[in-house]
C-alpha cells in the first residue's frame, strides 16, 4: 500500500461514512481541475483528502476550541460563535501535525478552504472550488451550471460559488467577515481582467 491508499484507509476510520464519501469527491475533483489548469495533481488530491480531517468522529467544538488554546491557533470572535469554522484551520494544523504534510501550499489551501480570502493561489482556489462541486453536492442551487462554469474558467467558477455561497449564508446565518473580504475582492476583479 503508497502512502496515498494509507492515508486514505486512515481518513475512512476517522469520518462519518458521508464524510468519507464527501472527502474522496473532493479529492478526485481537485485532481481534475488541477489537469485543466495545470497545477500538481498529488498536492491537489491530498489537499483535498485532508480539507475536512477536522470533521472527524473524535473531533468536537470543544476540543477544536482546546486544540485552538493549545496550540496558540487565534480564534475570531465570529468562530466562537460558530466553531465550524473552526475545521479549516485546524484541519490545516492537523494535516502538518498528525499526517505529516510539510508542503505549505497544501496547508494553506486547507487553512483557506471554508471562506477563502482575497488573492487566493491556483491550489487555494482548486479546493475551495471542489468542495463546492464535488459530486456527491447535491443541494446547491444550479448546481450543474456552476460545474461546467469551474471548467471553462476557473475565475468565474469561484466568483458564482462566492455569490451563490454568499446569497444562501445571507438568508440564514450571518456572513463571516472574511468570506464577505473574499467575495468583494473577487467581485471588483472582474473589472480588472477585462
Ligand atoms: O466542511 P464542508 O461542509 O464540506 O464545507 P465548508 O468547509 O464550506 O463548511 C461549510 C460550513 O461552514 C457550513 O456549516 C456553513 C459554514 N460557513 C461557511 N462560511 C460561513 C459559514 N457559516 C457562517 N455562519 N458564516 C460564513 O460565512
Ligand atoms: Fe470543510
Ligand atoms: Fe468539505
Amino acid at each position: 500500500m503508497n502512502a496515498m491508499e494509507k492515508l486514505q484507509k486512515e481518513l475512512k476510520k476517522e469520518l462519518e461514512d458521508s464524510r468519507y464519501i464527501h472527502t474522496l469527491g473532493v479529492a478526485y475533483t481537485a485532481a481534475c481541475l488541477a489537469m485543466r489548469y495545470g497545477e500538481n495533481m498529488e498536492h491537489a488530491f491530498l489537499a483535498g483528502l485532508l480539507h475536512d480531517c477536522a470533521k472527524s468522529k473524535n473531533i468536537d467544538h470543544k476540543k477544536m476550541m482546546s486544540l485552538c488554546e493549545k496550540h496558540a491557533i487565534p480564534v475570531t470572535d465570529f468562530e466562537k460563535e460558530n466553531p465550524v469554522l473552526l475545521h479549516a484551520k485546524v484541519g490545516s494544523f492537523l494535516a502538518k501535525d498528525e499526517y505529516g504534510v510539510t508542503d505549505e501550499g497544501i496547508l494553506s489551501a486547507i487553512r483557506w478552504h471554508t471562506t477563502g480570502h482575497a488573492g487566493m493561489t491556483l491550489l487555494e482556489k482548486i479546493i475551495y472550488i471542489a468542495d463546492y462541486i464535488e459530486p456527491n453536492r447535491k443541494k446547491q442551487p444550479h448546481l450543474d451550471e456552476v460545474r461546467g462554469i469551474c471548467f471553462q474558467n476557473l475565475d468565474d467558477g469561484l466568483r458564482r460559488i462566492l455569490h451563490d455561497t454568499l446569497f444562501y449564508l445571507s438568508e440564514k446565518k450571518s456572513v463571516d467577515p472574511t468570506t464577505q473580504d473574499t467575495y468583494d475582492y473577487y467581485m471588483a476583479t472582474i473589472l480588472e481582467e477585462e
